[in-house]
C-alpha cells in the first residue's frame, strides 16, 4: 500500500478486503544497496513542484520532478516560494516558465494566506495534491498556511546555503478546508529517474523535434554535419544548458533502467 491508496474495509473486523485501482502511482528507487522500488504516493492528481527563490533554486531539479510528473501523468504546477526574499521574483518565474511551454508557475510567500490562496484552484473537493521539493523550500509551511494551522513542524534553513534540515521525516496526508488533500513528503535527496523515456521526451519536446531535423537519425549533436540541434544553439534559439541537462538526465535514466532490467533478470545491479 502507498499513501493515498483507497481501501475497502470489512466493517465487521476492519480487515482490508481490497485496494482500489490506482489512478496514478509515484515510486522511487530506494536508497542504499538493495535499491528496491518504493511506493511513494497513489492517486495524486496534481503535484506542486516546490522550489524557493534563493540560492537553492535549481532548474535541473525542477526538470527532474517535471519528468516524473509527465511520466506518471499527473498535472505539474511549479510553486516558487520565498518570493518575499528576492528582489527579482520575475527572473525566477521566467526561468521556470522557460522549462516547458504552458507550464503553470505560481509565486508565493508560503507563510502568507493571501499569497498561498493563488493555489486554491488545485486544492478543491476531490483533489489530491502531492508536494515535491528539496528540504527547506517551504512545503510544510505551505500546508500549514493552506490549512490555517501551525500543526506541522517547520524549521529554519541553514544560513550559509539556504538548504533545509530534513524536518519532515514521514509522509502524511492533510485535509484542507477547501476539500482537497495535501500530501507532504520528506525531501527526496535520492530521487532518481527510472524507465522515464516518455517523461523525458515530453519535457524536452523542443529538443526531440529539433533532433528529427538532424541529417543523421542517430545524430549525437556533437560534430555531425547538418545537426539541427547545434544550429539552434548557434542561432540562440536553444539554451545549451538545456541540452546539457537533458544529457545528464537521460544518462541517469539509462543507467537506472539498465540496472533495473538486470535485476529483473536476476543478476546483480551495476552501480
Ligand atoms: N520568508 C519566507 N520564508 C519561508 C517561506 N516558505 C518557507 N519559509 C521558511 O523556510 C523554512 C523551511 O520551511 P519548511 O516548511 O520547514 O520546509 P520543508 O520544505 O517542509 O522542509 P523539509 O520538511 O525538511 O523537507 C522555515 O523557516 C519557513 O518559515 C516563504 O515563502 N518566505
Ligand atoms: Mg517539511
Ligand atoms: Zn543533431
Amino acid at each position: 500500500m502507498a499513501v493515498g491508496d483507497w481501501l475497502l474495509l470489512d466493517p465487521a473486523n476492519w480487515q482490508i478486503t481490497r485496494i482500489l485501482d490506482r489512478a496514478s502511482l509515484f515510486k522511487r528507487r530506494a536508497p542504499g544497496s538493495g535499491r528496491k522500488l518504493q511506493l511513494i504516493a497513489a492517486n495524486v492528481g496534481t503535484v506542486f513542484i516546490v522550489a524557493s527563490c534563493n540560492e537553492d533554486f535549481n532548474l535541473a531539479r525542477i526538470e527532474r520532478y517535471l519528468i516524473l510528473a509527465r511520466e506518471i501523468g499527473v498535472h505539474p504546477v511549479v510553486v516558487l516560494t520565498k518570493q518575499d526574499l528576492t528582489d527579482t521574483p520575475g527572473a525566477f518565474a521566467e526561468a521556470a516558465r522557460g522549462l516547458q511551454p504552458g507550464l503553470d508557475v505560481a509565486m508565493v510567500d508560503a507563510r502568507d494566506p493571501l499569497s498561498a490562496g493563488s493555489l486554491a484552484r488545485w486544492c478543491g473537493v476531490g483533489e489530491t495534491v502531492a508536494l515535491l521539493g528539496s528540504s527547506g523550500v517551504g512545503k510544510s509551511t505551505l500546508i500549514n498556511t493552506l490549512r490555517d494551522s501551525a500543526d506541522i513542524a517547520t524549521q529554519a534553513v541553514r544560513a550559509a546555503d539556504g538548504k533545509g534540515r530534513h524536518t519532515t521525516t514521514v509522509r502524511e496526508m492533510h485535509r484542507l478546508a477547501l476539500g482537497g488533500w495535501l500530501l507532504d513528503t520528506p525531501g527526496m535527496r535520492e530521487l532518481q529517474l527510472t524507465d522515464a523515456a516518455a517523461g523525458l521526451a515530453a519535457v524536452f519536446e523542443d529538443i526531440a523535434s529539433l533532433a528529427q531535423r538532424c541529417r543523421f537519425s542517430d545524430c549525437a549533436h556533437e560534430s555531425e554535419p547538418g545537426c539541427a540541434v547545434r544550429s539552434a544553439i548557434e542561432d540562440g534559439t536553444l539554451d545549451p544548458d538545456r541540452l546539457a541537462r537533458l544529457r545528464a538526465l537521460a544518462a541517469e535514466d539509462e543507467l537506472n533502467t539498465v540496472s533495473l532490467e538486470e535485476r529483473r533478470a536476476g543478476s546483480e545491479p551495476r552501480r
